[in-house]
């Protein structure tokens, strides 16, 4: 008689649908992702918490910026958080173009090789746009495209600083200038990853994944190190100096609170989240329990970062109850770790064509 082990959390209910890396899609599914892309920027879709791209951007610099502490980044949100942003974006896309999903960009391997007419295009410094390919036209010069009412609409009243004090509102940055000579290339290395997927905790795991300076102290000394920055290394790269005014700074993604303005963000999120997949199938889910679906999820992290609290601002996608994430949710129940961990680290309904460790 043979046994079919099958853990408790996972329902197959979901048909299951595959990301890729973006080097593996044919020509005209990159055109037909790219289209949707598009569309998804420049049109809205109805009854949809994120309606277009920017939204997402908004949503993510309120959370960034939240007055108590950062709530997407710097504390274990962070791997959950930007999971579930993954997620929205796909659903977008896919509102658009059903086969669409959220590919990945496998930095490890040739970085340089995406930013190709090809694929993610070109990038024009002084005009702030992609200039070539499928993206043409696409702007990732981002501060004048976020100040609008899709983008206040998500940040609270009292909160009128939305950037950096070093990076206010309005100023003229620049993108993305990939591939700048002081930072390592690749930005990370597959050994780097590899290392990260040998961590035996859920904070030791999203330690290694992300690091700012600011992050240092939740994340122990111990990760001070190459292995811990692998998240912060391939904004950087991708990056590249932002000018502000007249001076250059560098800076995460450009800007940490609203980097999703390129679309370059969702790719290398979508490789971080398949991290956490390969986690789970490594390690995770043999700690994920029903009541702690998140295999290990520390409680004792920063404001903002526990478990069971609800992510600020408040949003409502996932249906706790079938443990989906829905276009506008369906319980009524703001969003914690706790559920997308549910939904999207215990029953996801994706894999990755192939996974790192
Ligand atoms: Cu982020």
């Amino acid at each position: 008689m043979i046994l079919l082990l099958v853990p408790a959390l996972v329902q197959p209910t979901i048909a299951i649908f595959l990301r890729k890396e973006i080097r593996s899609l044919s020509t005209d599914e990159f055109y037909e992702w790219s289209t949707a892309l598009h569309k998804f920027r420049d049109d809205k879709i109805p009854d949809f918490t994120f309606p277009n791209i920017q939204t997402i951007t908004a949503f993510h610099a309120a959370a960034t910026l939240n007055e108590t502490y950062d709530q997407a980044h710097q504390g274990a949100n962070f791997i959950p958080l930007h999971a579930l942003l993954i997620r929205a974006f796909e659903m977008g896309l896919q509102y658009w173009y059903p086969n669409a999903s959220s590919i990945y960009w496998d930095w490890s391997n040739d970085p340089s090789a995406i930013f190709t007419p090809e694929l993610m295009g070109e990038y024009d410094e002084s005009a702030g746009v992609i200039l070539n390919g499928p993206l043409a036209n696409y702007p990732v010069g981002y501060v004048a495209e976020v100040a609008n009412e899709d983008f206040l609409g998500w940040v609270p009243e009292n909160q009128t600083v939305l950037r950096h004090e070093s990076l206010p509102l309005n100023k003229e940055i620049v993108g993305r200038v990939a591939n700048q000579t002081m930072y390592y290339d690749p930005p990370a290395t597959a050994e780097m990853v590899e290392a990260c997927g040998n961590t035996t905790s859920f904070r030791d795991f999203w330690c290694c994944v992300f690091y700012v300076e600011d992050a240092r102290d939740s994340c122990n000394s111990t990760n001070d190190s190459s292995e811990s920055r692998i998240h912060g290394l391939v904004h950087g790269w991708y990056s590249g100096y932002a000018t502000v005014g007249d001076s250059l700074v560098r800076f995460d993604g450009a800007d940490l609170a609203t980097s999703p303005n390129d679309p370059i963000f969702f790719l290398h999120h979508t490789n971080i989240e398949r991290f956490w997949q390969a986690w789970a199938v490594k390690t995770g889910r043999f700690m994920a329990t029903i009541a702690d679906p998140c295999g290990g999820y520390d409680e004792e992290t920063p404001a903002g970062h526990g478990i069971r609290e609800p992510f600020y601002p408040k949003i409502d996608m996932v249906d706790a109850a079938t443990n989906e994430i829905l276009p506008d949710g369906a319980d009524g129940i703001p969003d914690t770790p706790y559920v997308v961990c549910g939904a999207l680290y215990a029953n996801p309904p994706y894999e990755y064509d192939t996974y790192p460790f």
